[in-house]
């Protein structure tokens, strides 16, 4: 996985799932039913049993850590709960000089647990199994805090990004340092790689991403320049180069582009990860056999490649095509 990441073509491509941990598995659903999310997600014990049980039921090649973008926010103070079936809510929206005041740097002491738990995982861990670490990017954390919540439009987001743009600029680059900042925790105590996820960053065009994006996603990713760093965002394909520009070695690619398309974008500078439908976990199986082959095949022309879904795994699916899915993934040697 580390390979792949870094830029290096396998004959067999490294697999895991974004969303693997969480409510597609039964023994995640039984664990959770006695923790709320957020406090699951700043309790060590918790933290190392939820990361390690799809490694241990699909035996996929890398285990990312259980944990949310929002946590190291909730880590400095900020008012937020992450409800059931919605996703993070915050008390007050920060769209002031005032709320940006707030936002102060991630210190090791507030997300210890976390720490903890990324050590007893990596314990834990078969050293061929990758463990990834994470955080959200400045644009993602930015229209949670902004809209409050989970956002279609984006509306006051935008707002404050085309209306005051030093105000935005300002806030971004603030939560850029407390990403960074997560991240670097995270390879200080045993994250061999890290994933960047800008969700939302499909809802701007290209031009804008540049301007007011890209160059605090840079930011984020310079704290993680000693490892692998891929870097993923929903509905991206317009912006594919500069997501991989912002200082990526893996570039996520989103299920609505097709996998030749995207390794002819991204060209040989970046390896790719991806990019399964995960609605299509819901088809007959020789739907899903056939796409995963053709991913694997378009993935050989990449310069590395990590299988992967094209957005997280939907809590309606069926573990069993998961586990399914990675021995098929794992039978396709160069030759086969
Ligand atoms: O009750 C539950 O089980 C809560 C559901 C849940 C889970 C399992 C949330 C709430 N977060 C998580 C864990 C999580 N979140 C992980 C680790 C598990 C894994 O990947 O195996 C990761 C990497 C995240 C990252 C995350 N949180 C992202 C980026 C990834 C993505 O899906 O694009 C985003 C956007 C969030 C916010 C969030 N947290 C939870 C939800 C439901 C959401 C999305 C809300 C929305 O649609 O805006």
């Amino acid at each position: 996985m580390v390979a792949a990441a870094s830029g290096h073509q396998l004959a067999t491509p490294p697999v895991w799932f974004m969303r693997q941990a969480g409510r597609s598995l039964p023994e995640y659903r039984a664990l959770r039913a006695e923790h709320t999310m957020l406090a699951s997600c700043f309790d060590a014990e918790l933290i190392t049993e939820i990361t390690l049980q799809p490694v241990r039921r699909h035996k996929v090649d890398g285990a990312i850590l259980f944990s949310d973008i929002v946590v190291p926010l909730k880590a400095i103070g900020v008012d937020l709960d992450i409800v059931a079936g919605r996703g993070p809510v915050i008390a007050e929206p920060v769209r002031s000089r005032a709320g940006l005041a707030q936002l102060r740097d991630l210190e090791i002491d507030d997300v210890q647990p976390v720490l903890d738990a990324v050590r007893a995982i990596r314990g834990e861990l078969d050293p061929a199994t990758a463990l990834i670490g994470f955080a959200g990017a400045p644009f993602t954390l930015a229209s949670y805090l902004i809209e409050g919540g989970p956002s279609r439009n984006y509306t006051h987001t935008k707002a404050m990004m085309y209306g005051e743009p030093e105000l935005w600029h300002a806030l971004l680059d603030r939560l850029a340092h407390i990403s960074g900042r997560f991240l670097a925790l995270q390879i200080e105590a045993g994250a061999q790689m890290v994933q960047l996820f800008d969700s939302w960053a499909g809802a701007l065009n290209r031009r804008d991403y540049v301007e007011f994006v890209q160059p605090h996603s840079r930011t984020a990713l310079s704290y993680a320049s000693e490892v692998p760093r891929i870097h993923f965002g929903v509905g991206t394909g317009e912006l594919l180069e500069e997501i991989g520009r912002a200082g990526a070695t893996t570039v996520g690619i989103d299920f609505r582009v097709d996998m030749e398309d995207a390794v002819r974008r991204v060209g040989q500078d970046y390896a790719v990860q991806g990019n399964l439908d995960p609605a299509m976990l819901f088809a007959p199986w020789p739907a899903i056999e056939r796409r995963v082959r053709e991913i694997v095949e378009a993935g050989r022309g990449a310069r590395g490649h990590i299988f992967n879904l094209g957005h997280g795994v939907m809590p309606e699916t069926d573990p069993g095509v998961l586990t399914r899915v990675v021995e098929l993934v794992h039978s396709l040697g160069a030759t086969a």
